[in-house]
């Protein structure tokens, strides 16, 4: 940083995470608060978050008509994933980054005390003794986001396999800190040169205890295996 000694960008860096940590932490006795299980999707742009997200928005709806679930959106422009979002019913706040290559813990804090609001003023339903479901799709980046605790149940990474079964092992501070890895658009695995198990072992190299399921969030398949992981968080939170 030009006029700045290495000394004090290392210690601007340092306060600007330890900031972060503490508003993490805030979030996270939040979300208990409100009985909210906090998912962070992360991955690379494309992997099919957005589209993962309304498919099981839409299955919840036929499988727990009662459960609601609403979605935080982070892109550095434009708000085309919370109209995506927002075309299944559900709740979405868009937050853009700007030059930002992830979100952090008080852009959640912020977009979460919107959707309250929304919430109080557009629901009448009591649903407040029950758990929600609150999505936060990070923005698209295999770097950045693992660094950044938004107080979130827990990350879970989203890998296509169309970007190569190699991925865990070039990025892995993504994958030693999600609890889950989707892996994604099954369906073109008959297109592709891509080894699955080549592909689940490396990832499990970065972090043994990471879980795994397979799915294709346009034809469906696999997606029982992910909305029980979801069940099983909601009754099981950390
Ligand atoms: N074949 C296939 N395409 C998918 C699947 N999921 C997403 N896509 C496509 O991948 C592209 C990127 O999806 P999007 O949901 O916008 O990804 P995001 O950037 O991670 O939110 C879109 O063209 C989707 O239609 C899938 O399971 N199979
Ligand atoms: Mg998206």
């Amino acid at each position: 940083m030009p006029g700045m000694s290495q000394a004090r960008a290392v210690k601007l860096e340092a306060d600007i995470l330890g900031e972060n940590k503490r508003i993490a932490r805030h979030n996270r006795q939040h979300f208990e608060a409100h009985g909210v299980t906090a998912l962070n999707l992360v991955s690379s742009p494309g992997s099919g978050k957005t589209t993962l997200l309304c498919a099981t928005i839409e299955a919840l709806k036929a499988r727990a008509p009662r459960l609601a679930v609403s979605v935080i959106e982070g892109d550095q422009q434009t708000s085309f994933d919370a109209d995506r979002i927002r075309a299944t019913g559900a709740p979405a706040i868009q937050i853009n980054t700007g030059k930002g290559c992830h979100l952090d813990a008080p852009m959640v804090a912020e977009a979460f005390a919107r959707l309250h609001d929304h919430d109080h003023h557009h629901d009448h339903r009591d649903h407040h003794d029950a758990r929600s479901l609150l999505f936060i799709e990070n923005v698209g980046n295999l770097v950045c986001p693992a660094l950044w605790d938004l107080g979130e149940d827990a990350k879970v990474a989203i890998l296509s396999v169309t970007e190569g079964e190699d991925k865990p092992l070039k990025y892995p501070d993504m994958f030693a800190a999600a609890t889950l890895m989707l892996l994604n658009k099954t369906d073109l695995l008959p297109h592709l040169h891509f080894d699955v198990q080549r592909c689940i072992e490396a990832a499990r190299r970065v972090n043994p205890a990471i879980e795994v399921i397979q799915l294709s969030a346009t034809t469906g398949e696999g997606m029982g295996a992910w909305l029980q992981w979801l069940e099983q968080r909601m009754a099981a939170p950390a």
